[in-house]
């Protein structure tokens, strides 16, 4: 039996690179597994992030990321949808992994030291965030994670944190592998700067519910190939951001238009981009439709995760009584 899980952050407006690299394939894999898929508003690990510190943005930024998810497709009543922080055995098992998580295998890791470099003071949670994730996982035992690029280094921590426990307290975990989204590994920010990403703010981000003036915006001034300076000049789609996004919104002939405009200066930067924009309203209008209608019904979006919850309890209360047993706490095998 396949069982899936992942894990989304409410620290900013959910953005397409969240759209194609995890949430499109949450839908995929929800469609298949049924309640066998698991997703979970990661809300504890947001406040690490000065984006989440203030409580009403937090609860604003986990109702429209539940919201956004659903817009997109995912079905509560099919998929088992939840808020990390109403399922308190994610903490539970979260400590027990750090406690024999060494420091140095966390201090390796690529977005620890990217998000640490932008910070003044690095909190500790940013240190243990891959073993939350690990427990967030390996609470249902899962064992197939859809991710973008960035999360792998992470995925493979969780395997190492199962191989521990399990070599120490015996068979318990499985050891789940990442699953990646051919052609949306790692979707670039629209200020050119590295992965787009919500912790980097607004101005990195094209938010999968942003009016079309406001993406327009931001697209227009994005670099291009720094190669075609004047209209004449020839450039290269491959290494262009908005030839990464027409490969994410365009259809098989428009893709090749562009590139063939592209590389003879048959076409400028200005006219792809508004074809760009072309294929962004097509992909975005439909979704930004079903969140205004989810909007009017909060009680239908809140309702929906109270559920997810319940049954995503039903799971974790038995692993976490089998992890205390097994790692011998004292009354353990009487539950709580
Ligand atoms: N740019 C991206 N390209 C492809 N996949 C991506 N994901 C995130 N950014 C990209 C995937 O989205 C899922 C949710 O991850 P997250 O909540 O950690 O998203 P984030 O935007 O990266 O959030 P942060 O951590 O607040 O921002 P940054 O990156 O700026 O630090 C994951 O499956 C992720 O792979």
């Amino acid at each position: 039996m396949t069982r899936v899980f992942s894990g989304i952050q409410p620290t900013g407006e959910p953005h397409i690179g969240n759209y194609f690299g995890a949430m499109r394939n949450y839908v995929r894999l929800g469609e298949q597994h049924g309640e066998n898929a698991i997703y979970c508003i990661v809300d504890l690990h947001a406040p690490t992030n000065p984006h989440a510190y203030d409580p009403a943005t937090l609860s604003r930024l986990t109702f429209d990321m539940a919201l956004a998810n659903m817009a997109v497709g995912l079905d509560p009543g099919k998929v088992i949808f939840f808020v990390q922080s109403q399922v308190r055995e994610h903490s539970e098992l979260g400590w027990i992994f750090t406690l024999t998580t060494p420091v140095g295998e966390l201090e390796r890791m690529t977005q620890y030291k990217d998000k640490a470099s932008r910070l003044e003071s690095t909190p500790a949670g940013l240190l243990m965030y891959p073993v939350l994730q690990a427990a967030d996982i390996l609470l249902y035992k899962a064992d197939t994670v859809p991710v973008g690029e960035d999360q792998v280094q992470h995925i493979e921590l969780t395997r190492e944190i199962a191989r521990r426990f399990n070599h120490s307290y015996g068979d318990t975990f499985p050891e789940p592998k990442a699953v990646l989204e051919q052609g949306a590994l790692r979707v670039p920010g629209v200020d050119g700067h590295g992965k787009m990403g919500k912790s980097k703010g607004e101005s990195s981000t094209i938010g999968l519910l942003e009016s079309v003036g406001s993406i327009w915006a931001k697209l227009r001034p994005a670099p291009t190939d720094p190669a075609r300076v004047r209209r004449t000049d020839p450039g290269n789609p491959e290494i262009c951001l908005v030839g990464d996004y027409h490969r994410l919104f365009s259809d098989d002939q428009t893709v090749l238009e562009i590139w063939d405009g592209c590389r003879t200066a048959g076409i400028g930067c200005i006219d792809c981009k508004k074809r760009l924009m072309v294929g962004i309203e097509r992909e975005l209008t439909p979704i930004q439709a079903r969140a205004e209608a989810l909007r009017a019904t909060p009680d239908a979006v809140l309702g929906g995760l109270h559920h997810g919850a319940e049954r995503a309890r039903t799971i974790a209360a038995p692993v976490m009584d089998e992890v205390r047993s097994k790692m011998g706490f004292l009354g353990a095998s009487a539950g709580r």
